[in-house]
């Protein structure tokens, strides 16, 4: 599945992006920062795939390794010490059950609220002496909320839309409602027996992210995959030193369905540990999620019903993790 060449051959001729420079049969779009033309080449990546990876994008390496390092030591921790962090309801630490739904995957977790750009210390509690753990905490989701805002500008400006802050003031606002997840993916030592019942191994189950945008960082082991419009899952050769992207829900109803949300998921490996962090940029609960007006051409309706991020939020943690959450709110 990960090394099917012929599906990565179809792939890339439907677009003229640049293409993972580590990995040049991949079909996933690399966006350099500092390029003039990123903020095209961002809302073409979003339309085609809802995904990409920026590079030259600031972050220092410190930032990202300060943070896996304390991450790598929690997860290390006697599982009797990691259960005392406090469940995930949704917050705190979770281990192989996601969300309240019966969702399972290989895979243990720590799920953090974000509140004005700061890590909520009551989402978890992290034994012993922690003040280090959340000074690298609230120094990484500093850096990525700030990516985040930079791209939804560049997004903004691409979609040749007004004001250039039309989005990222929703995650800038102090009422954003972000939240932060860091993930461990165990070596699974039962993979074998599936893959030769040709089934796969699941780490995180398929499913779109209901908020604006996500950015993940993982370390370089691989396991992420995404889906492509016609539905075949590619492989994303992992990147330690970049960050990928990926378009939410409410983005793809901001743009009345320009960009597209991206079902992604997460494939268990059984020799190496995969750690992976997410910032999911949200915007306030009573912020209504409807296509930008200075988006809309004349004449054209909403795709979408109205609804507050509150509402869909709601919604969302009702649902199984690989539902279709939009469809209850897209118009007949
Ligand atoms: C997917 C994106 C984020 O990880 C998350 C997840 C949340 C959870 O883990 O509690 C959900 C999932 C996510 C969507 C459907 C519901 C809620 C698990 C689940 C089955 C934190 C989020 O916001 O939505």
């Amino acid at each position: 599945l990960q090394n099917s060449s012929n599906l990565y051959r179809t792939c890339k001729s439907t677009s003229d992006l640049h293409f993972s420079d580590n990995n040049k049969n991949s079909v996933i779009p690399v966006i350099d920062m500092l390029d003039p033309k990123a903020k095209f080449l961002m809302t073409k990546a979003c339309e085609e795939f809802g995904f990409f990876k920026i590079v030259n994008h600031g972050v220092s390496d410190d930032t990202m390794i300060n943070l896996e390092r304390d991450a790598v030591k929690f997860f290390d921790l006697p599982q009797c010490d990691k259960d005392k962090a406090g469940s995930a309801s949704p917050y705190g630490y979770g281990n192989k059950r996601i969300g309240s739904n019966g969702d399972v995957g290989w895979v243990e977790y720590i799920l953090l609220a974000v509140n004005d750009g700061l890590v909520s210390e009551k989402s978890v509690t992290i034994p012993g002496t922690p003040h280090l753990f959340w000074y690298a905490l609230n120094e990484y989701v500093a850096a990525v909320r700030n990516i985040a805002c930079v791209v939804l500008e560049k997004m903004a400006d691409g979609l040749k839309i007004e004001p250039k802050n039309v989005l990222s003031r929703m995650l800038k606002d102090e009422k954003s409602d972000s939240c932060f997840r860091v993930n461990h993916y165990p070596p699974c030592t039962e993979i074998e027996a599936y893959l030769k019942g040709g089934r796969n191994f699941i780490g995180f189950g398929e499913h779109t992210d209901p908020q604006v945008i996500s950015v993940i960082r993982s370390n370089n082991t691989t396991g992420l995959q995404i889906s492509l419009k016609d539905g075949t899952w590619v492989s994303v050769p992992p990147d330690e030193h970049s960050f990928f992207i990926i378009v939410g829900d409410s983005l793809q109803v901001l743009t009345n369905g320009r960009f597209k949300s991206v079902k992604h998921r997460v494939l268990a490996n059984s020799v190496k540990s995969r750690l992976s962090m997410i910032y999911f940029g949200g915007p306030p609960l009573n912020e209504k999620i409807l296509p930008l007006s200075s988006l809309m051409e004349e004449g054209e309706e909403s795709l979408y019903k109205e609804f507050t991020w509150h509402e869909y939020k709601k919604s969302t943690y009702m649902t199984k993790l690989s539902a279709d959450r939009l469809g209850l709110f897209e118009k007949n």
